[in-house]
């Protein structure tokens, strides 16, 4: 197995909505023992410890939450996002979903740096594609994917300066969107793999589909693997709970695909909400999610069928 050079960095992000407790999760992943789990396969793994935002100048805004904090989190990150995956695989440990802002946008200017295309893996119940202008919560990890694509509006934000074609982002898991949200989804061409779509033909065909495009374009994969991807009854801490998640079985074996591919250059975790779980239940399960993704396995050789 490829032993991979694996940079842990916290990102206790907990701007980006109004229920706290991510700024947790960092702690949570370490205390679960994420670290020993990937030096046990095998794997040489930095923790960097916690990214802190940078401090901005922002006019507090009545419909945005938290809108400078946010913003001074998105350019920390992206600079933190940027310089880790020039060195390794970054994990970042979130957080709430808005930290997606900075590090994928970091990761995007180390892809253009090395002339390579960035895909992203975009793994939730949510498709976080609100601007600024169309989010009725106001609480901006809804927004995220809207900024990386580069919609318009987020003025008081980092410009994206490698905003990511929509046709090289993959959203799998989707159950909860709202009608602004998919009315402009329905204009792109952002590959939208909702529950009703696993359940009818299986979360595998998707997935490979995109990860053989992934692959032919010689592309770099960014995944965002927020917990609520998951069912809420194997991963009840998280806020913003959505039942008709995936189950154990199906999160696992994209895990294991993802691993197989050799695809995955950065991984987002986010929106773990410690103080919600249940005798770390939900942790645990995010670090065996990892395990999968860089190389445990039941059997070290390919499942052999009897046909
Ligand atoms: N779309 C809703 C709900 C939501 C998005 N992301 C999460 N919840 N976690 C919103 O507030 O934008
Ligand atoms: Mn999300
Ligand atoms: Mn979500």
């Amino acid at each position: 197995m490829e032993s991979r050079d694996i940079i842990l960095i916290g990102a206790p992000v907990d701007s980006g909505k109004r229920r706290r407790g991510c700024l947790m999760g960092p702690d949570a992943y370490r205390v679960a023992g994420l670290a020993e789990a990937l030096t046990g396969l095998g794997h040489r793994v930095t923790d960097l410890g916690n990214v802190v935002p940078d401090a901005v100048e922002i006019a507090p805004d009545a419909r945005l939450w938290a809108l400078g904090e946010t913003v001074g989190w998105t350019s920390s990150l992206a600079r933190a996002g940027e310089q880790a995956a020039g060195q390794g695989m970054p994990i970042f440990l979130g957080g709430d979903h808005a930290l997606s802002m900075g590090t994928v946008s970091g990761v995007a200017a180390h892809a253009a740096r090395e002339g390579k295309p960035l895909f992203l893996l975009w793994l939730d119940a949510h498709s976080d594609y609100h601007t600024l202008a169309s989010t009725e919560s106001g609480n901006l990890h809804g927004t995220s994917v809207a900024y990386l694509a580069g919609r318009e509006g987020f003025t008081m934000f980092p410009p994206m300066a490698n905003p990511i074609p929509s046709k090289n982002i993959c959203m799998i898991g989707l159950r909860s969107v709202d009608p602004a949200e998919r009315e402009a989804l329905e204009e792109t061409d952002i590959h939208l793999v909702d529950m009703r779509a696993i359940d009818e033909n299986g979360i595998r065909a998707p997935l490979a589909e995109f990860l053989a495009r992934v692959d032919a374009a010689g592309g770099l994969l960014h995944v965002s693997f927020d917990v609520d991807f998951l069912d809420p009854s194997i991963a009840p801490a998280v806020g913003t709970t959505s039942p008709g998640g995936t189950t154990f079985r199906e999160a696992h074996l994209v895990m294991e695909m993802l691993y197989d591919s050799g695809l995955v250059t950065s991984l987002d975790l986010v929106e773990l909400n410690p103080f919600l779980d249940e005798r770390g239940k939900t942790a645990g399960l995010m670090v065996d999610l990892t395990a999968s993704l860089l190389g445990r396995r039941i059997f070290d050789r390919p499942t052999r069928s009897l046909a």
